[in-house]
C-alpha cells in the first residue's frame, strides 16, 4: 500500500461544539497521522476559491457563508491509502447515508453542516494541502 498524504479539515459546526480531539481520535483509531494542523478563519471569498469545483451548484453561496462562520481547524493526514481511508472514516455526505461509526454519522448536523471534509483524490489532495501548507510545517 502506499503512504498517501490528503487534506483534512475540521468544519465550523464541528469546531463550535468542540469536537476537534474527538474527531482527531477517529483518524488516529483508523491509523491516519496528524502531520500538519492550525486552526484558521477562513473569509469568505477563501473558502470560495477553496471549494470554487462546486461554484455552480445550488449550495455553494450557502457552503461559502458556512465554512466562514466561525474557525476551521485545517490539517494534513497521512497513512497508508490515506486519501481513501480518510473518506471511510469521515462518512457519507449526508449523514443519514453515513455508516455507523463514522464521523458524519455520529457529528454531522446536516448534509451541509457536516463536520469534516476530506480530499477526494490524488490531484486534488495536492492542491489542497498546498492551499493551506507550506513544505516546512508538514513534519512526517
Ligand atoms: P467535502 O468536499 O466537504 O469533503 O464533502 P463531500 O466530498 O462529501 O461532498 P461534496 O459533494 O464535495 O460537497 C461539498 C460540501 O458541500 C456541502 N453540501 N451541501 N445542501 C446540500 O445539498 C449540500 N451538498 C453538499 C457539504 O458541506 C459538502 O460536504
Ligand atoms: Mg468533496
Amino acid at each position: 500500500m502506499a503512504t498517501e498524504r490528503t487534506l483534512s479539515i475540521i468544519k465550523p459546526d464541528a469546531t463550535k461544539r468542540n469536537l476537534t480531539g474527538k474527531i482527531n481520535a477517529k483518524f488516529e483509531e483508523a491509523g491516519l497521522t496528524i502531520v500538519a494542523q492550525k486552526r484558521i478563519h477562513l473569509t469568505k471569498a477563501q473558502a470560495g476559491e477553496f471549494y470554487k469545483v462546486h461554484a455552480e451548484r445550488p449550495f455553494y453561496d450557502e457552503l461559502c457563508e458556512f465554512m466562514a462562520s466561525a474557525p476551521v481547524v485545517v490539517q494534513v493526514l497521512e497513512g497508508d491509502n490515506a486519501i481513501a481511508k480518510n473518506r471511510e472514516v469521515m462518512g457519507a455526505t449526508n449523514p443519514a447515508d453515513a455508516a455507523p461509526g463514522t464521523i458524519r454519522a455520529e457529528f454531522a448536523e446536516s448534509v451541509g453542516e457536516n463536520s469534516v471534509h476530506g480530499s477526494d483524490a490524488a490531484e486534488t489532495a495536492a492542491e489542497e494541502i498546498a492551499y493551506f501548507f507550506a513544505g516546512i510545517e508538514i513534519v512526517g
